[in-house]
């Protein structure tokens, strides 16, 4: 894909007082009119946001799988289009350890959002012990093969590989690291959609800093970043999208 990516996940941060960093955001992002920029804010925030930022994509942080229904606490693919979020992050490993939640679950949040015309962003990632094992490359394929909807394009679809071990740890995955995995990602994506796969932009995420940001976004098959901690901040945000 030609067009690079990079996503910032606020997580269970900001309120209404953290309107104008979208807004530093979204200027930002008018200079840089060749990268997309977006932003995964809290749901309370989904509507301001997008009041507030029209050159950035605001998405949801989650949704469930189910269009309405009995789900006390949770928020289907048409709600939050409908605050105005344009994309969703699904299979975060922050809500998959959290709700011991399944890929076919998170195959489920995909299409139903892809069913409401909300674009997506996939997580996978393997645990540190995992990666110890040797285990990595053979347990993060098995993960997207699982949650890869059928008719997936990169129209809609980005995957985030986000190995547990580097998220919110200051430790992110090396480059070799990076390329070896975006190179597994890229080839499951191919096998199972055929050349639509090739589209797929593949994501890292995991404690990107302004520092490692280059050096990651010219990896091999690295079409974007998914930021957490250092896209709550302009200071820290604007650099990583200035490196796109
Ligand atoms: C990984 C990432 C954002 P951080 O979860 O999705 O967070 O950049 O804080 O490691």
């Amino acid at each position: 894909p030609a067009r690079k990516f990079v996503v910032g996940n606020w997580k269970m941060h900001g309120n209404l007082a953290a309107l104008p960093v979208l807004g530093a955001i979204d200027a930002a992002a008018r200079e840089t009119p060749a990268v997309d920029v977006g932003v995964a804010v809290p749901a309370t925030l989904i509507t301001a946001a997008w009041q507030t930022a029209n050159a950035i994509h605001v998405g949801a942080q989650d949704i469930h799988p189910a269009d309405k229904g009995a789900h006390t606490g949770c928020l289907s693919a048409p709600m939050v289009k409908d605050a105005g979020a344009a994309f969703t992050i699904v299979g975060h490993s922050e809500c998959r350890a959290g709700r011991q939640e399944s890929d076919d679950e998170v195959r489920g949040k995909a299409e139903a959002a892809r069913r409401h015309g909300l674009s997506v962003i996939l997580c996978v990632g393997e645990p540190l012990e995992v990666r110890e094992a040797g285990q990595a490359e053979a347990v993060v394929r098995a993960q997207l093969e699982n949650c890869l909807p059928a008719d997936a394009d990169g129209a809609w679809l980005s995957v985030a590989y986000e190995p547990i071990w580097a998220i919110g740890t200051g430790r992110s995955a090396t480059q070799d690291d990076i390329a070896a995995m975006h190179a597994v990602l890229r080839e499951t994506c191919r096998a199972a959609l055929g050349p639509a796969g090739d589209g797929v932009r593949l994501l890292y995420g995991g404690s990107v800093t302004p520092a490692n940001a280059a050096e990651i976004l010219a990896t091999p098959n690295v079409d974007g970043v998914l930021v957490g901690g250092a896209s709550l901040t302009a200071e820290t945000f604007l650099p990583i999208i200035a490196h796109a």
